[in-house]
C-alpha cells in the first residue's frame, strides 16, 4: 500500500495519474494548504520540503519520496511501467520528465502565481512567465508533431508530468493557438482513466476559480 499526500493541484495530479495507470493501491490524504498542513512536523518528517505531493511505500519499509519527479521514477521503477528499459528509450524519457520539472512546471507555476495570484500586477514579470511557458510548450509541441508521446512512440511517466500542467495554459494565461500537436496530445491524454481519476484526487471542492484565487492569494504571500 502506498500512502498517497495530495491536494487539487498539478503536481499531486501527476502522481495521481501514474498510482491509477499502474494498479498501485493507495491511501490518499487529502492535505489542506491553506491549513499549512503540509509544514507541520509530522509531514515535513516524510517531506523537508513541506510540499505536496508525497509518498511512503508501506511495502518497502515505509520509505517516503518526495519531488513530484522523483516519485514518479521511483513507482516506474517499482512497478517496471511506463520507464522504457532500453537505455537510450529511458534517456529520453527521463529527460523529458526533467524538462516538465526544470521548465514546464516552474514557469507555468510562475505564471499562475504573477498573472492570477500576485496583490500587485507586474506587467514585467507576468510576460516573461507566460513567454517563457509558451516558449516550452512551442518545444513539447516541435516533439509532439514528429512522435506520439513526449519520449517517442510509447506513453510514459514523462506524458504523466507535462499533462496536469500544459491542460490549464488558459488558467496560466499562456496562448496556445497554433500548438496543434499539443492540443491533440491534450485532448488524447484527456480520454485515459487513470487522468479523469487523477483529476478528482482528491476533488477540487465547491469553491469557483476565483474564489480558490483568493485563498492561494494569502498563501504565496505568507
Ligand atoms: N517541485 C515540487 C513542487 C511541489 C509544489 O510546489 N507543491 C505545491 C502544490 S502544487 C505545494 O505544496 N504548495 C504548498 C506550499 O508551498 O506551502 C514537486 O514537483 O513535487
Amino acid at each position: 500500500m502506498i500512502e498517497f499526500y495530495s491536494a487539487a493541484t498539478p503536481n499531486g495530479q501527476k502522481v495521481a495519474i501514474a498510482l491509477e495507470e499502474m494498479g498501485l493501491a493507495y491511501n490518499l490524504h487529502a492535505m489542506d494548504l491553506m491549513a499549512n498542513e503540509q509544514k507541520q512536523p509530522d509531514f515535513l518528517a516524510i517531506n523537508p520540503n513541506g510540499r505536496i505531493p508525497a509518498i511512503v511505500d508501506k511495502d518497502n519499509d515505509d520509505f517516503a519520496v518526495f519531488e513530484s519527479g522523483a516519485i514518479l521514477l521511483y513507482l516506474a521503477e517499482k512497478t517496471g511501467q511506463f520507464l522504457p528499459q532500453d537505455p537510450k528509450a529511458r534517456s529520453q524519457a527521463v529527460q523529458w520528465l526533467m524538462f516538465q520539472m526544470g521548465g514546464v512546471g516552474p514557469m507555468m507555476g510562475q505564471a499562475n502565481v504573477f498573472y492570477r495570484y500576485f496583490p500587485e500586477k507586474i506587467p514585467a514579470a507576468i510576460e516573461r512567465y507566460q513567454k517563457e511557458s509558451r516558449r516550452l510548450l512551442e518545444v513539447v509541441d516541435h516533439q509532439l508533431q514528429k512522435h506520439a508521446y513526449l519520449a517517442g512512440d510509447s506513453y510514459t511517466v514523462a506524458d504523466m508530468a507535462t499533462w496536469p500542467w500544459a491542460r490549464i495554459h488558459e488558467w496560466s494565461g499562456v496562448d496556445v493557438s497554433g500548438l496543434d500537436a499539443l492540443k491533440a496530445w491534450l485532448e488524447k491524454l484527456a480520454e485515459r482513466p487513470a487522468c479523469q481519476t487523477a483529476l478528482v484526487t482528491p476533488a477540487p471542492g465547491e469553491a469557483t476559480d476565483e474564489e480558490r484565487a483568493k485563498q492561494v492569494r494569502s498563501m504565496v504571500t505568507r
